[in-house]
């Protein structure tokens, strides 16, 4: 495997708070100041987000229109078929269709592609298959995909079928002919939040349906928790209505009240419950394999509906089984991409290509790559005749952007500035790599290589304690665009130190308050010899053992120096 170090750069810009809030400390309004939380103001409303502060769904373009023609077929009895898409948001947004229109009675079913038959998004072969199992389908709702499916739209018209688009995916420059289209994305709509993914606009959906039968809003505010993992899922940004939506869904997946959450946590062996490792780490994973393995992800969707013990259990044991194929096989062609890497030599952009990459984790490949090498990177499989590929990118690369100058080389594309997808032939692939390079020539320079660490506070080790712990608490759920903090801790001097684990790999600096984990690079403390007066990067946290409480300050990587 290749010898890579990555460049590192480590950035702190210190910013003494004006102002104290309640009784926080200086540490935390710093690092709420840093994330646009800069007054008294800000930061009340920000700790203090309910399902209260929702936005009217009206405001959302289309929105009421789509959902009085809903309410129209709920009324006349209608047969209705909801078209999903198959990952974690996708599975998310139809059982939280499903159920809220179940509840009023809907005469309503479902339909999801299989991701290596139909492809993504709504085809004409799905409404076929929809067809052909609900003859008397009169209205169909697409959830998180459908805003560029035109011939399935017109299809859908000429049958007499109505169709309703919701979708947060980027609208193209023309919109599909549906009866509504319904994606806060679209150029006209003024809705405030552009951000929520998939499930976060059906549950939105559902609530101006709710309100509109003058039905309590209880049950549809009940499916938060469903709403909520689609939310992480999906790596949609954790503020304004997504912050809502995870910290209730958290909190209602806590008190399992929904089977799902309970025996997904037993099944997975885990105490804590929170976005940035259980939902991002375990959960989302484990449903997302089914349409990646699988292709026909139905029985996720059931897992959403049923309330038998037995069957949920039976099927997060399969999800999870599910999962562990998907790891093995992503890790197998993670290493022939790092084969095929070495063989090529690093440049500005990575680009591998190899027939046996499987279509559902080149993603996953893109990912790992560029996290590694910190460059933009693109992925692709053989699909029939053509290379499908994925992208990830890096700041200052924006794919979007990119591939529109380069659309010449392609079939298909899109995605946003730091993740994409696209089609190309396999004879164009050589001069689509030389067109990326030179873009990246034009546009990156040395640091952009880099991979930054902003640090948000810098903690003096003798106010490292217990509140400061809570305090880090009251941020969260951390993830997507509201990242877990990285902390500096200053002025720590050790007692002693002690190597831990096997091979001593790991090792604890420590005096009567606190101490400080470096897990796995304990050689290179040796190679620093040994100091105890130590600076570092990473994260506290509480450690219980034998009912001793004590503050642990856990390093990230080697970013520990002697001072
Ligand atoms: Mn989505």
């Amino acid at each position: 495997m290749m010898e890579y170090k990555l460049n590192k750069k480590i950035i702190y810009n210190k910013i003494e708070p004006t102002f104290k809030y309640e009784n926080l400390s200086k540490y935390l309004i710093e690092i709420l100041i840093k994330r646009g939380y800069d007054t008294k103001d800000k930061i009340s409303k920000f700790l203090n987000l309910s399902l209260l502060d929702l936005y009217d769904t009206r405001l959302m373009k289309d929105a009421e229109k789509g959902v009085d023609l809903i309410l129209e077929h709920i009324l006349k009895g209608n047969k209705i078929v909801i078209y999903g898409d198959y990952d974690c948001d996708g599975i998310g947004a139809t059982a939280t269709m499903l159920l809220a229109l179940k509840n009023v009675g809907a005469n309503v079913d479902y339909f999801i592609n299989n991701r290596f038959e139909h492809g993504y998004g709504i085809c004409i072969e799905g409404i076929n298959q929809i067809i052909s199992k609900n003859p008397d389908v009169k209205l169909i709702i697409t959830v998180d995909n459908g805003i560029v499916g035109f011939d399935a739209v017109d299809y859908c018209n000429s049958k007499n079928i109505d169709i309703i688009i919701t979708d947060h995916h980027e609208p193209g420059e023309k919109l599909p002919n549906a009866k509504a289209v319904i994606n806060p994305k679209r150029n006209d709509d003024l809705y405030p939040f552009k951000e929520l993914c998939g499930a976060g606009i059906a549950f939105k959906l559902m609530l101006l349906l709710y309100y509109k039968m003058n039905l309590p809003l209880n049950y549809i505010y009940n499916l938060v928790d469903i709403v909520a993992l689609s939310t992480v899922g999906d790596i949609v940004p954790l503020i304004d209505e997504n912050r809502i939506i995870v910290k209730e869904g958290l909190s209602l997946m806590k008190k399992e009240t929904r089977k799902v959450f309970k025996y997904l946590k037993e099944i997975t062996g885990t105490n804590d419950v929170n976005a940035h490792f259980t939902l991002a780490f375990l959960y989302v994973p484990m449903i997302n394999a089914i349409g990646r393995v699988a292709g026909e992800v139905n029985l996720a969707v059931e897992l959403f509906l049923t309330d038998d013990d037995e069957k949920i259990k039976e099927i997060i044991c399969k999800l999870k089984e599910l999962n562990e194929q998907r790891k093995k096989l992503t890790e197998k062609q993670y290493k022939l991409a790092e084969e095929i890497l070495e063989k090529k030599g690093l440049k500005e952009v990575i680009v591998v290509y190899h027939p046996e990459f499987h279509e559902g984790i080149i993603g996953l490949i893109a990912g790992k790559l560029k996290e590694k090498y910190n460059r933009p990177t693109f992925v692709f499989s053989k699909h029939n005749d053509v290379l499908k590929g994925s992208a990830r990118s890096i700041d200052n690369y924006h794919l979007k952007q990119i591939m529109d100058k380069g659309k010449e080389y392609l079939v298909g594309y899109g995605g946003h500035a730091k993740a994409g997808g696209l089609s190309l032939k396999e004879e164009n692939l050589d001069s689509f790599e030389e067109f990326l390079i030179q873009k990246a020539k034009e546009l990156l320079n040395e640091d952009d290589y880099k991979q930054k660490i902003y640090i948000d506070t810098v903690i003096d080790a003798k106010d490292l304690d217990i509140n400061i712990i809570d305090e880090l608490k009251i941020l969260e759920p951390f993830g997507e665009g509201f990242e877990k903090p990285i902390i500096g801790l200053k002025n720590f001097e050790g007692d002693g130190f002690k190597y831990l684990g096997e091979e001593a790999k790991h090792v604890k600096i420590y005096n009567k308050n606190l101490s400080v984990i470096i897990w796995q690079e304990a050689e290179k403390y040796r190679i620093k010899n040994e100091p105890l007066k130590l600076k570092a990067i990473g994260y506290p946290e509480l450690n219980v053992y034998n009912n001793n409480v004590n503050i642990q300050f856990i390093v990230q990587n080697d970013l520990f120096y002697s001072a």
